[in-house]
């Protein structure tokens, strides 16, 4: 027998926990379906040794409830994996989440019955669900991504995936580890491994840029001052493109004489985090400009590797802040130890996996445990691992064959109320993912409300909106930096995955701006009908 609900919300990560709240709050019935055993999404999931958020705690954090800003306290100026998990669940119990969450459920299928005009969503548990609306909260990246690389499968040792890490976590005392990848999740965790492992082995296809954390305990009278002073911060972060409280210097970069230009980066060098990319207005705008970071980064991985071959290999070659940037904590340093090696691949690629380790550029390299931190099929990827089938029985996967089309991020013509939390074509990676969660789910609730007071039972977006909102998104990527590289914002990285930059990059407060309009102008680009 179906469950009936008005929403069934996928994934209680902070987007879904927020939602339920809200359609709660607004006298909906929902059910949230999560396929791991608890809440809090990414941070369920990454618990890799040294994962922790690289936008600042007391900003990456909700604001729809005071109480809750109050009386949480965080520990570190980056919160660790594990703090973030404690926040979710402090959320999940102090607003009394849990009773409506099914755990250990994976959605398999979701079908609009054109008839009812309703959703029959389906599970690996062989559930089924009746419900008006279908909401997913499912992340931007939480589907991972496990290359195909010859022999996978014959290693002997354990393999773990950065993304999803065994939760008793991993002790790599005494043992030989090899590491592929070098991107985010692979440069927060490759010090931590190296502390412990006997021999670290680093399988780097592309050099990356990061830039250090400078983490912080954060100090009670500082805490103290953000808190009373909140909203003015959250009210300034919702002016800037990332909705991050950070100075933005509005100065180009190449029209800065050198030595106040040196003097700039450095300062934002020994400040730390991703406000790096605010140093100069146009570092992702101009070559030219973003040649001057790349500069002065360089000369900072020279001068803390000691080997300069190894500092070479480390080097990276492309724009920085195009891959995402990323905040470390004594990454290049660690090439310094004598039991860590750098192993270039950028122009052969791995050849296969072998029962004892891997053979690369002709070479045989052993290892007792094995760690992919290859990433993840960004934005689309969970979306498309539900059969989603919308009008005339249309899969999503079909519809998005050529890379995703939605109007505002948010919804997809041919799938009514379907709505999709920080999708692709909404500013989502871009941005603190949770105002830019906050804004998705506002905007849900309150578009619920208001059908219901209408009396509509479905919306869609009518076509001409959506390739006008396609056609922003592509037109604002255009316009940067950012998406001339082979980065997962553009699918690159998943081998056939179509060449689409995904997420809007217009920034949060114009984005904010086109769904204030939408509402405003009565659903303007959606089509209501009873
Ligand atoms: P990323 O940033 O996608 O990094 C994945 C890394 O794995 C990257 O260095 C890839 O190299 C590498 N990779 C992927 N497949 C292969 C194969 N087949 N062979 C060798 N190397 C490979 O994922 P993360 O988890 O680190 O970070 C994701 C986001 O989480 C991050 O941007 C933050 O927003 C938080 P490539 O660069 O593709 O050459």
């Amino acid at each position: 027998m179906a469950k009936n609900f008005d929403a069934v919300i996928v994934g209680a990560g902070f987007g879904g926990m927020y939602m339920l709240h809200r359609l709660r709050g607004k006298g909906f019935s929902a059910r949230v379906l999560e396929a791991g055993t608890g809440v809090g999404g990414t941070w369920y999931w990454n618990r890799y040794p040294g994962a922790r958020c690289d936008v600042e705690s007391v900003q990456y954090s909700y604001q729809f409830s005071s109480e809750l800003e109050q009386e949480w306290e965080w520990s570190e100026r980056y919160a660790t994996q594990p703090e973030l998990l404690r926040y979710a669940n402090h959320v999940c119990d102090r607003f009394d989440l849990r009773r409506d969450i099914q755990f250990e459920t994976r959605v398999t299928k979701a079908t609009f019955d054109e008839t009812a005009n309703t959703w029959l969503v389906e599970t690996d548990r062989g559930d089924k669900f009746v419900a008006r609306f279908v909401i997913t909260a499912m992340g931007c990246l939480s589907s991972p991504n496990t290359p195909k690389i010859p022999g996978l499968a014959d290693f002997q040792g354990p393999t773990y995936h950065t993304g999803n890490w065994p939760h008793d976590g991993v002790d790599f005392t005494g043992k030989t580890v090899g590491v592929i990848g070098t991107g985010s999740s692979a440069i927060q965790s490759i010090p931590i491994m190296a502390r412990q492992a006997k021999h670290l082995t680093v399988f780097q296809r592309t050099a990356n840029y990061t830039v250090p954390a400078h983490n912080k305990k954060l100090d009670p009278a500082y805490v103290a001052k953000v808190k009373a002073s909140y909203r003015e911060m959250r009210a300034r972060a919702k002016t800037k493109p990332a909705g991050i409280d950070f100075d933005i210097n509005y100065a180009s970069a190449i029209e800065t004489p050198q030595d106040e230009r040196t003097r700039k980066f450095e300062e934002s060098w020994n400040y730390g985090g991703l406000g790096f990319m605010a140093s100069f207005v146009d570092l992702l705008l101009s070559d030219e400009s973003n040649k001057t970071a790349q500069d002065f980064v360089k000369a900072k991985i020279r001068e803390i590797v000691k080997d300069p071959v190894t500092a070479e290999v480390l080097t990276p070659r492309n724009i920085i802040g195009c891959k995402r940037l990323c905040v470390d904590d004594g990454y290049w340093d660690t090439f310094n130890r004598p039991n860590v090696t750098l192993v270039d691949i950028r122009d052969e690629p791995i050849e296969r996996i072998t029962p004892t380790g891997l053979r690369a550029r002709g070479q045989d390299y052993a290892f007792d445990c094995l760690v992919l931190a290859t990433g993840f099929d960004a934005m689309t990827g969970a979306l498309l691992k539900v059969d989603i089938r919308g009008r005339g029985g249309v899969t999503l996967r079909e519809k998005w064959g050529e890379g995703p089309k939605t109007y505002l991020g948010l919804t997809v013509v041919g799938f009514p109320n379907l709505f999709t939390i920080t999708g692709p074509g909404s500013p989502s990676v871009l941005t603190n993912m949770l105002p830019s969660i906050e804004q998705h789910v506002d905007f849900i609730a309150d578009c619920l409300e208001t059908l219901r007071a209408k009396g509509v039972s479905v919306i869609e977006p009518v076509e001409q909106a959506q390739e006008m909102w396609v056609g922003e998104v592509g037109k604002s990527a255009s316009i940067t930096l950012r998406s001339t590289c082979s980065s997962w914002y553009v699918g690159a990285n998943i081998p056939g995955k179509p060449r689409v930059f995904m997420p809007y990059i217009g920034g949060l407060p114009a984005y904010i701006e086109h769904c204030n309009d939408v509402v405003a102008g009565d659903y303007k680009g959606f089509s209501l009908s009873e």
